[in-house]
This record gives C-alpha cells, sequence and structure tokens, in this order.
C-alpha cells in the first residue's frame, strides 16, 4: 500500500547557502503539497539515530558531523506516488551522476553535501516523518 507521502530534509549545506527558496519552488512544481514543515537542528544522537542504517559505513561519523553542523528545514510532502516521483526529482545521492535539472544537480556541492534527503519507501517515508513531527504538526486535508 502506498500512503502518498513523502518525507524529505533541506540539508545544512542547502539552508547555509540560502538555497531554501529555490529548492521549495521546484517541490512546490513537481506537484508536491507541504503538509508540515520547519526548521530545526539534529542533535548528535537524533542524527545517529536517523542514519543508523549506516552505522558501519566508512562515512557514517562525517555524516553525523555535516547533518549537525547547522540547520535543516524538514517537511512532510503529499503526492501521489510520492517517494519515488521524489527520489527522481532530487536525482542520485552523488550529484556528479544526477540528472540534468534534478535538486541535487542543481544544489548540491558533493556525494556527502547533497542538499537534500529523500525517503527510500513509504515505510521510511512514515518511520521518519514521525521522527521529526508530531501528529498536531501535519496538516492533510483541504482547509480551503
Ligand atoms: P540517499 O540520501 O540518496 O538515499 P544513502 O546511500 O541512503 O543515499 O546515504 C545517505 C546519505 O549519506 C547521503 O545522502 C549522503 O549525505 C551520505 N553519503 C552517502 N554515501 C556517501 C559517501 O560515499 N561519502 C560521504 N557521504 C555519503
Amino acid at each position: 500500500m502506498t500512503t502518498n507521502r513523502t518525507f524529505t530534509m533541506l540539508k545544512p549545506d542547502a539552508v547555509d547557502k540560502g538555497y531554501i527558496g529555490a529548492i521549495l519552488e521546484k517541490i512546490n512544481a513537481a506537484g508536491f503539497k507541504i503538509i508540515a514543515m520547519k526548521m530545526t537542528r539534529l542533535t548528535k544522537a537524533g542524527a545517529e539515530e536517523f542514519y543508523k542504517i549506516h552505522k558501519d559505513r566508512p562515512f557514517f561519523g562525517e555524516l553525523v558531523d555535516y547533518m549537525t553542523c547547522g540547520p535543516i528545514v524538514s517537511a512532510i510532502l503529499e503526492k501521489e506516488n510520492a517517494v519515488e516521483d521524489f527520489r527522481v526529482l532530487i536525482g542520485a545521492t552523488n550529484p556528479a551522476e544526477a540528472a540534468e535539472g534534478t535538486i541535487r544537480k542543481l544544489y548540491a556541492e558533493s556525494i556527502g553535501n547533497n542538499a537534500i534527503h529523500g525517503s527510500d519507501s513509504d515505510e521510511n517515508a512514515a518511520i521518519e516523518s514521525a521522527f521529526h513531527f508530531s501528529g498536531r504538526e501535519v496538516f492533510s486535508g483541504n482547509f480551503f
């Protein structure tokens, strides 16, 4: 079953370089609805928990340092086929391999500092959303 939701973070390099507006514009233009969003900063323990699947990888320490070095913007997005379509929109992990026009191709600086996160499955989208947002911070449905 697909939930039509995905979770994203604009990572510290993208926030520091002033790319929040440009990236959100691309997200909206691609048809995603922002149903939760905030600027926050991950703690070391928080980043280690969020990326625990990578704890044995050689870049884990570097990844945790990077993800805690400054603020991030986290959001939950809604769209049909959200997880898959968002992964296409952000592009390959390594910006050098990302397709033209993708967010990482446009705004990422390296495979480590790659501007944006997108969940890789519906299950992880739900886990990652719950890690960052309480139910009261999520606004789904029509308000107008
Ligand atoms: P994804 O973010 O495209 O799903 P993952 O393989 O899940 O890619 O890796 C999570 C994050 O870890 C990446 O977005 C990137 O910030 C970092 N990362 C992945 N591979 C490397 C690497 O080889 N060196 C440094 N950082 C890496």
